[in-house]
């Protein structure tokens, strides 16, 4: 079944359907502005943080699940008939109720058509402000002349802070105080407080105005709207008698109602606008309203945040013969990276804001998603993350943003650290280099989270030896509290084979960059220096020459590992799980429970722990054992038996979440084993298998948003098979992206210029990309005339061929065309 289709041109998904199996949902707002919206008006706001400071409320989890929201409710004032210009919350039979939403980026405009009377409501916030617009138009559809009553509708938290709003009853009730004038109605929670107009988060003040029609009456206090307690938001009294009791809160649920009438002739569209934002009428209201209520102000505001988005997702535009991957490859997967890079995991319809921190290891990997687009932009938040790194090269779980102190946070408890957060860095940092040029990087002297300092070079060195001087009985690194996977319980010291290889990895990398900052910073000095490594009281003044010696000492400590991982972890056809404190050997093909695991398959071919043979042999058998039409199971047969001491995923049903369920973060880390091991079909068949957009003709089955990525999927052991849950804030739309980009289209940056690697499926006779790289825009197309998968045949640069697949930095300039033939 489908319920809208993508508008490519428009950078739109356009819903035809409102009765959505769930609420789809959109974001509006920028870095400090957050707002959520569904295709039915549903939805909340907040200023940075949506815990602790959220100022519109949405009771989390009710029925249906995203009200309230941003309303306006209609009346005609002849027959007492009424609706609102979205579907819900009125919910008008559709047989006779029209609506369209069109979310687009960062904006979302839905329209309805009932009683021949047509609306548009568009819902945006304007770049660097801090307030919101919700403009209106109705149309009078038919041939009389209509007098309608319109009336706004949000509820206003009270405290600005999630929990406290919602279960602190006995105190949350009492705190509002609402004043009006002529034209704007002022909200204030703990009216006594003092407030300061520069401090915006959590000031507890709003101001909502309307523009565009005399304001006749306003309602303030919830229950007075609805009427009675037993009323909802299908039925509210005031609109029912079409009249407002122009009550003014003290006290009680705070709503922000403000009426007007307008009579239109046939034909005649009206326009209303109205504004909500923080701080009082006095500090922001006057002058927003002065400034920006006008609607040719407000379009062109829309217009503005429409380029700005646009020229974000414009860094990189693909064609390529499958119009779903290229939804997600242009529009849909980079925005949800954009999304979940900004909000992490904190606000969703899902994450209702109980907390409002950055997870170390998942904020750590959404920066691949966002790094097309953010290039430079990523490096103060890569900075932050690099001082929540702790001396002893662990790192602090969550980073508070607004309360990080470099050099003075207290560690965690031994207990605390988890084993894989410093080793993402592995994957952003270079990432992050090979995308700007900016080598130096490595040589920037940053604090640790408790003490002490090192340059970026020596926080990697720091993260190696944190794992490596937590190894157990069998040399692989100590799973402590968790690794990637939240429920794996080994015991402290028992081994997790993920993080051997992530480790591997991180080794290999680390060897790498120590010799290209060799190469780069003191060619021609051929000594490995014995001074000590980059980090600690050296830092701020780096050994070149010690470059080679780092590079040196990783590669040993890499070669012993990686004969640790052949000895200990290889099952014979695949890589085991973890190695419990005991012994015990998790994910052997012995065990009748999680006796395959997805992540140590795929992590031993990305790290290069695996042999060629063993990499194609545990793929083999993943495909065999784990895949499923809507993604790859993390790992099979289900949890029944086993302890939750062992692996927590047991509390979950079969087939979800980490109790084999369809884990999504890890999907894109199959395609990228398989796009290395040169296998173009199997690669693009898992990316399609769980891309949001292959859904959308049957997106009864997914259920949540087609043009969104989720944290996990039902596997077929569940009656629920196929069914997505947790959209949009997920390190699958980080890794997802780019994949998409680096490893099935295999346009990857390096620092010398544009590795061009494909691995697509054969039946692909090429495709185009057109990538800003370091400032240029560099066009590249990739031919396939003979139908292979991977293996570039030949590279032409502005007409002129070229040696091996990578375009040099010196060849390319603005507009510089690329030319790849396959075979
Ligand atoms: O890797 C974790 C992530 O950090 C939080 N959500 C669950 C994932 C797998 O356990």
């Amino acid at each position: 079944m489908q319920f809208g289709h993508f508008d490519d041109r428009a950078k739109e998904y356009v819903i035809t359907r409102p009765n959505t199996p769930r609420p789809w949902s959109n974001y509006l707002g920028s870095l400090d502005y957050g707002a959520i919206i569904t295709n039915n008006a549903g939805g909340y706001s907040f200023y940075k943080s949506a815990l602790s400071s959220r100022f519109l409320r949405l009771r989390s989890n009710s029925v249906p699940m995203d009200q309230p929201g941003r309303y306006f409710y209609l009346r005609d004032q002849v027959t007492g008939d009424f609706w609102s210009s979205s579907w819900q919350p009125v919910g008008k039979p559709l047989s006779k109720y029209k609506s369209t939403c069109r979310h687009g980026t960062a904006y979302t405009i839905i329209t309805s058509r009932y009683s021949a009377i047509e609306t548009e409501s568009t819902y945006f916030v304007p770049l660097g402000q801090a307030f919101e617009y919700w403009r209106l138009k109705v149309t009078n559809k038919s041939k009389q002349p209509r007098t309608l009553a319109l009336f706004t509708y949000c509820e206003m938290a009270s405290p600005w802070h999630m929990p406290n709003d919602l279960t602190n009853l006995q105190y949350s009730q009492f705190i509002t105080k609402a004043t009006v004038d002529q034209e704007m109605l002022g909200m204030a929670v703990h009216p006594y407080h003092a407030f300061d107009p520069q401090n915006l988060m959590g000031c507890h003040r709003l101001w909502m105005t309307l523009v565009g029609a005399p304001l006749i009456g306003y309602e303030t206090v919830r229950e007075r709207f609805l009427g009675s307690v037993y009323h909802t938001y299908a039925n509210p009294q005031a609109v029912i008698e079409g009249r407002c009791s122009n009550f003014l809160a003290e006290g009680e649920n705070a709503i922000g109602t403000l009426q007007t009438e307008i009579t239109l002739q046939p034909g005649e569209t009206r326009e209303l606008i109205a504004m909500l934002g923080l701080g009082t009428p006095e500090s922001h209201g006057y002058a927003a309203r002065a400034e920006f209520g006008t609607p040719e102000r407000c379009e062109a505001e829309l217009q503005k945040l429409k380029q700005h988005w646009h020229s974000l997702l414009g860094a990189v535009k693909v064609k390529t013969p499958d119009a779903e991957f290229d939804a997600m490859a242009n529009t849909w997967g980079a925005y949800n990276a954009l999304i979940t890079y900004t909000w992490s995991r904190h606000a969703s319809l899902i994450y209702n804001g109980e907390r409002d921190g950055l997870g170390f290891r998942d904020t750590v990997q959404d920066f691949l998603g966002a790094m097309p687009m953010l290039r430079e932009q990523i490096r103060e938040r890569l900075e932050l993350m690099l001082t929540g790194q702790v001396s002893n090269g662990g790192a602090m779980p969550v980073v508070a943003p607004f309360s990080h102190q470099p050099g003075t946070m207290p560690p965690p408890k031994r207990e605390e650290y988890r084993s894989d957060d410093c080793q993402w860095f592995f994957n952003a940092i270079p990432d992050y280099v090979a995308e700007t040029g900016d080598l130096d990087f490595y040589r920037k002297v940053l604090p640790y989270a408790d003490q002490g300092e090192a340059t970026v070079l020596g926080h990697l060195r720091r993260a190696l030896e944190f794992n490596l001087e937590r190894s157990g009985k069998n040399g692989l690194p100590c799973g402590l509290h968790a690794d990637w996977n939240d429920c794996v319980k080994m015991g402290y010291n028992g081994e997790s084979v993920m993080v051997a290889e992530q480790l591997r990895f991180g080794l290999a990398t680390y060897a790498t960059i120590a010799e290209k900052l060799h190469a780069v910073y003191c060619p021609g000095d051929a000594t490995p220096s014995s001074r000590p490594p980059d980090h600690g009281e050296d830092a701020a003044a780096p050994a070149p020459s010690s470059y080679l010696a780092e590079a040196a000492w990783a590669r040993t400590e890499l070669t012993r590992l990686e004969a640790a991982i052949q000895k200990a972890a290889w099952d014979g056809e695949w890589f085991l799980w973890a190695i419990g404190e005991d012994g015990y050997r998790y994910g052997s093909k012995t065990e009748s429970e999680g006796k395959i695991y997805i992540n140590t398959q795929v992590w031993a071919v990305m790290s290069g722990a695996a042999t060629p043979e063993q990499g194609r042999k545990c793929m083999d058998a993943l495909k065999r054992d784990l895949a499923t039409p809507y993604g790859i199971m993390l790992s099979a047969p289900p949890f029944t038996h086993t302890p939750p001491t062992v692996m927590g995923g047991v509390i979950y049903n079969h087939g979800i979440k980490e109790n084999a369920g369809i884990f999504c973060h890890t999907q894109s880390w199959a395609v990228i084993a398989e796009a290395m091991l040169g296998n173009g079909d199997q690669a693009y068949d898992y990316y399609r298998a769980f891309m949001p957009a292959a859904y959308n003709t049957r997106a009864e089955l997914r259920e949540i948003e087609p043009y969104v990525h989720c944290q996990t999927t039902y596997a077929t052991c569940n009656r629920n098979a196929g069914k997505s849950r947790v959209p949009w804030l997920s390190g699958t739309a980080s890794w997802s992206h780019h994949t998409a980009l680096q490893w099935i289209l295999g346009v990857r940056p390096e620092l010398d210029g544009l590795r061009i690697d494909p691995c697509i499926p054969r039946s692909w006779p090429g495709f185009t990309m057109t990538r800003v790289f370091r400032g240029k825009t560099i066009r590249i197309e990739v031919k396939n005339p003979n139908g292979v998968s991977k293996g570039v045949g030949s590279l032409v640069i502005n007409g002129k061929k070229i040696d091996g697949n990578l375009a040099p930095l010196d060849r390319l300039t603005d507009g510089t065309k690329v030319v790849a033939t396959l075979g």
